[in-house]
């Protein structure tokens, strides 16, 4: 029997409707759990309780640096399609040989980032508003998915803030729900585009489905993009040029933002706080906060991984 079941419920039993409201804010959901038969699994790791947020659930109640069991790490894996966002709790510092662990449950790890001397790790990224300390400067040139510039972009990223400043946060963008809520005139050009990276190696279509869930998803980079191609494939295929892209990228970034950014979750970091991230169906960027100065707001020091992609994406 498995230990749990992972079935979300209500943990109390509201009225349909009053759910139905929540969701849209927070929700408090927790997991159906069962009794394991055998009794070795920590009692903490039985009873995992998730909060909805605009996007990905809140998860309490697991250690990640005690052993996970199998069954569990399956759970995991099967939630972080479903929720696009597993935003684990109360962890404390996690160490860098810890964070490459639990990310080798998602495959293997590829690191294409400058290795900053004070990384505790050479699979893990340092990100921080001290260059003494970490890269600085990280995820603020527009809204991306990370690892878009490669064939295959990266199937998850991993984040472990360990130093949290007073601001900072990180801001994260449903991409099915994005894509769903553009227009029917906008979504039939969209779907038209094909971009290519910063380095012209790749071209990729902008809409294509997500591999794993068929849902709609992005492959982006509003900061790194060499530019777009109409109708790739076709005889009516036509690149964009320079002013054309730029107009593109703003339309793009303002689709993110708009009505007053109500698809955005931005995450207020807390100490301890472990995210686990589907990265083709999450667009993420920095906030401008998050490069305030050290005397300001106190040191602010991410670490990240990122797991190798398995798709190079295709309609
Ligand atoms: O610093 C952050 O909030 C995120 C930076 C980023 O884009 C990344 O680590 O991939
Ligand atoms: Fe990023």
């Amino acid at each position: 029997m498995n230990v749990w079941s992972g079935r979300l419920c209500p943990i109390r039993s509201l009225p349909k409707l009053n759910l139905l409201r929540l969701s849209r804010t927070f929700t408090i959901l927790i997991l159906n759990c069962q009794r394991s038969a055998d009794n070795s699994v920590p009692k903490a790791q039985k009873t995992m309780e998730y909060k909805q947020a605009p996007i990905g659930v809140e998860v309490r109640g697991i250690d990640l640096k005690q052993l996970v069991p199998d069954n569990i790490v399956e759970q995991i894996k099967i939630d972080v399609h479903k929720h696009r966002l597993l935003i684990i709790k109360d962890q404390g510092i996690v160490s860098g040989d810890r964070h490459v662990e639990i990310s080798q449950w998602f495959g293997e790890l590829e690191s294409t980032f400058y290795k900053h001397p004070k990384s505790p790790h050479p699979d893990v990224f340092r990100v921080s508003n001290d260059e003494e300390e970490g890269c600085r400067n990280v995820g603020r040139s527009g809204w991306h998915i990370d690892g878009s510039f490669m064939e295959k972009p990266f199937s998850f990223a991993i984040y472990h803030m360990v130093s949290v400043p007073k601001i900072g946060n990180t801001a994260f963008v449903p991409l099915k729900e994005l894509v769903e809520s553009l227009s029917p005139e906008t979504r039939a050009r969209w779907e038209r585009l094909w971009r290519t990276d910063h380095q012209l190696q790749h071209i990729q279509p902008l809409v294509y489905p997500h591999p794993v869930t068929k849902d709609p998803t992005i492959c982006f980079h509003l900061g790194m993009t060499g530019g777009f191609v109409w109708d790739y494939g076709t005889d009516e295929e036509r690149s964009t040029d320079r002013r054309e892209t730029a107009q593109i990228l703003q339309e793009m970034h303002q689709e993110i933002t708009k009505d007053n950014s109500r698809l955005i979750h931005s995450h207020k970091w807390e100490v301890g706080d472990f995210i686990i991230s589907d990265n083709l169906a999450v667009g993420h960027e920095a906030t401008p906060e998050s490069q305030l100065p050290v005397s300001k707001v106190g040191l602010r020091v991410l670490h990240r991984t990122t797991i190798k992609g398995k798709w190079i994406p295709k309609k």
